[in-house]
């Protein structure tokens, strides 16, 4: 039984699959804090999780591929011989808020809602010095013939085909200094836990979490990209004209940076608040992508016709261009009026978007952005609530 050795997990998750273990943080609690804690973030598994390593001494990180020196190293070697950085990065799968796109017409994945995003301080050392370390040309970028992505393996592996979970980043990501691309063991100032790939994990900031390979234990440069299932036929997004029947998975490019998005976290849908109820508070969360930073999120209480300001929460000490963490956003959300003769419930659509650095705002439709496979979903957040009854 490949799944008899799950590790256990908080059982405030909210799970969308057992065997692989997906599970999300529940709505109210995915923006309470800055910094998700460890047992609640969220899990987003392909394949059983990896036995742990019996002797951890001699668990071993392998790099090498093309203009690299094949090198090993251990945990220690990384601990005590490069710089330990820590980053504060959001984490988002590009299936989050996929359960919107199956109100347009249906898509292939998991049933995420919000949750399946958290934002945590990632702890280790920068890939960019173990590439260095290994005889990577720092000028690799420049060459005209160099390696061009770079390659991680996971210990995961599927029970019946035996491959292993793998993705690929441009090598321009993986060489920058300032796109602090991290070999992380550490989580929050703990050590990674299982489930989010212990002992030694990738976090690519800025970018879907399908490439943030856990349990990596390979390391590999390369002029082509990842072969991987998760790189060529999964987290690929498509006009939503394309189906199942006529899709070609090489005409579209393996999602890298994440857009701009943002979600209402509280109130959850279908709240009822109490008949005369002018105001309500109002918060979420909202992240771009490639370390713009969130600059505005606007919330409307009528669909989108007005909006109202809202008061950003960020991380402090996000460098410009390396705004890696998601913003946290709340307001006050004046209510509209209702008509003086009405009758029964009435019915109040919230709406949030959030702008970034770039000004790219989020698109309004959900059915715009509809994709076979339900990925970055980034409409306009929606929540409807009633006010009396
Ligand atoms: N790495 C391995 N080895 N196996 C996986 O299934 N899932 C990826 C990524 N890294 C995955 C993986 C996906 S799709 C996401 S969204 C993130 O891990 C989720 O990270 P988390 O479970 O720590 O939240
Ligand atoms: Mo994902």
């Amino acid at each position: 039984d490949p799944w008899k050795n799950e590790p256990a997990r908080h059982p405030a998750l909210v799970a969308r699959s057992n065997n692989p273990c997906n599970a999300e943080t529940p709505g109210p609690v995915v923006a309470a804090n800055l910094i998700t804690s460890n047992d609640i973030f969220y899990v987003r598994n392909h394949l059983p999780v990896p036995p742990e390593p019996k002797d951890p001494a001699r668990w071993q990180l392998s790099v090498g591929g093309e203009e690299a020196r094949s090198t090993s190293l251990t945990l220690e070697d990384l601990k005590t011989k490069f710089k330990k950085t820590t980053v504060t990065a959001a984490v988002e799968c590009a299936g989050n808020r996929r359960n919107e796109m199956k109100t347009v017409k249906p898509v292939r994945g998991l049933d995420w809602d919000t949750g399946a995003i958290g934002n945590a301080n990632w702890s280790g050392v920068k890939l960019r010095d173990v590439l260095l370390h290994a005889g990577v040309d720092p000028d690799v970028c420049d060459s005209l013939d160099g390696p061009r992505h770079v390659h991680f393996l996971g210990a995961d592996s599927d029970p019946l085909t035996g491959n292993v979970y793998a993705a690929s980043i441009p090598i321009e990501l993986a060489m920058a200094s300032n796109k602090d691309v991290l070999l992380a063991y550490e989580m929050n100032g703990e050590p990674l836990s299982r489930d989010h790939g212990a002992p030694l994990r990738v976090v690519v900031p800025g970018v879907v979490g399908a490439r943030s390979v856990k349990w990596v234990t390979q390391i590999v440069t390369s002029r082509e990209e990842s072969d991987s299932h998760w790189q060529q036929h999964d987290y690929k997004g498509f006009s939503p004209s394309v189906d199942w029947n006529n899709v070609d998975w090489s005409s579209a490019p393996a999602i890298q940076e994440a857009p701009v998005t943002s979600a209402i976290t509280a109130p959850s849908a279908n709240t009822q608040v109490e008949q005369g109820t002018t105001t309500i508070p109002v918060r979420g969360y909202a992240w771009s992508g490639g370390g713009r930073d969130i600059v505005r999120v606007d919330v409307s209480a009528d669909g989108g016709a007005t909006w109202q300001g809202t008061q950003l929460h960020k991380v402090p000490g996000q460098k410009p261009g390396r705004a890696w963490a998601w913003t946290l956003w709340e307001a006050e959300v004046i209510l509209p009026t209702p008509p003086a003769d009405s009758k029964g419930p009435q019915q109040v659509c919230l709406v949030c978007k959030a702008t970034d650095a770039s000004y790219n705002t989020q698109p309004d439709s959900v059915a715009g952005v509809w994709n076979l496979r339900g990925v970055v979903n980034n409409a306009w957040h929606r929540v409807g609530i009633s006010v009396g009854n």
